[in-house]
């Protein structure tokens, strides 16, 4: 299997469309494929540069996106997008699909985009991200934008998988305290209240100031405003990310981020595979009966942890 994950990655490099999607496939898939895709993927990453693009269903991140596509494009620069949609398998990537048509970007080489979606269980999606980020690295495009829709845990997961993160607020009393409570102030590198065309684009921001003023985040983000339709903004907005990307590269924060993403990856794989290993040692059964033990209250939950890794029990605990 390493062979075909290689040999499809040699034709990806060179720029074969088919052969990319083919990887992004395994990797969404996961299990034995995902591995080997990461396993000849990983060694060639580091160079890409990853954006995450967060906020609420409908806030205008689809079109944001389309809006800064131009942007780099005009710039003469390729990139790669991935469009995460952790609570449907159809709308995002659909409707960002149709965006991107609209923009005729769709034909564009220098462009790339794909949906993944949840295939079943949430975990999993948190874990494909990083391994699809590896893939477009691996293939060399060196700007990758992930769009998440939502605020839940999973998509703060997601989008803090990036080296920049880019929350997208709207106008409307109310957002930036929404934003605050779904844990989205402690991983946005920069604030954009798109729909700056519609009323209470101020007070939004004025909310938002407020907001920053409490909680006063160690690195203020930037706040922009942005007409996506129009594209009003986006360039400011592509300015202030490549902004923040010097900062995080001129003061050593961006290897400290990506360290500390690695070991977060690494610990969520051994503790996957921990559990695993736990459950097969105990046959699907034995777990079941040792879970109605404690519930029946005769044995305590680390006893129980302590017998399915069939371990000394711990001391302290
Ligand atoms: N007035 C106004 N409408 C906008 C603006 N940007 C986006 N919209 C509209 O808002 C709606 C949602 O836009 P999308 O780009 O699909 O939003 P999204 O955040 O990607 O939505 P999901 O992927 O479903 O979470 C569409 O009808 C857009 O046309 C803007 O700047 N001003
Ligand atoms: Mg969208």
């Amino acid at each position: 299997v390493t062979r075909d994950a290689d040999a499809l990655l040699g034709k990806a490099g060179a720029g074969d469309r088919a052969a990319l999607a083919r990887l992004l496939s395994m990797v969404e898939r996961g299990g034995d494929a995902a591995r080997e895709v990461g396993a000849v993927t990983h060694p060639r990453g580091g160079a890409a540069y990853t954006v995450g693009l967060t906020g609420a269903p409908g806030a205008g991140k689809s079109t944001l996106t389309a809006a800064l596509l131009g942007v780099v494009r005009g710039r003469a620069e390729r990139i790669a997008v991935l469009a995460i949609d952790p609570s449907s398998p159809f709308t995002g990537g659909a409707i960002l699909g149709d965006r991107i048509r609209m923009h005729e970007h769709a034909t564009d080489d220098g462009v790339m985009i794909r949906s993944m979606a949840t295939r079943g269980h949430l975990g999993g999606l948190a874990l494909a991200t990083p391994a699809a980020v590896r893939v477009l690295d691996a293939v060399g495009w060196p700007w990758i934008l992930i769009e998440t829709v939502g605020v839940g845990q999973v998509e703060v997961d997601v989008a803090g998988a990036a080296d920049t993160t880019v929350v997208v607020l709207n106008p409307g009393w109310g957002d930036a305290v929404q934003a605050s409570k779904a844990g989205l102030l402690e991983i946005a590198d920069v604030f954009v209240i798109n729909k700056a065309d519609r009323p209470g684009a101020r007070e939004a921001r004025d909310d938002l100031e407020r907001v920053l003023d409490l909680s006063s985040p160690a690195r203020r983000p930037e706040v922009l405003e942005t007409v996506a339709e129009t594209g009003e903004g986006a360039a400011e907005l592509w300015e202030a990310v490549s902004r923040h990307r010097d900062d995080l590269t001129r003061s050593g924060e961006l290897d400290r981020r990506r360290a500390d993403r690695l070991r977060d990856e690494v610990a969520a794989l051994v503790a996957e595979r921990v559990l695993e290993r736990a459950r097969q040692a105990a046959d699907g059964e034995a777990f079941d009966r040792l879970i109605d033990e404690v519930q029946a209250r005769r044995l305590d939950p680390w006893s129980a942890a302590d017998e399915l890794l069939g371990s000394a029990p711990t001391s302290g605990r």
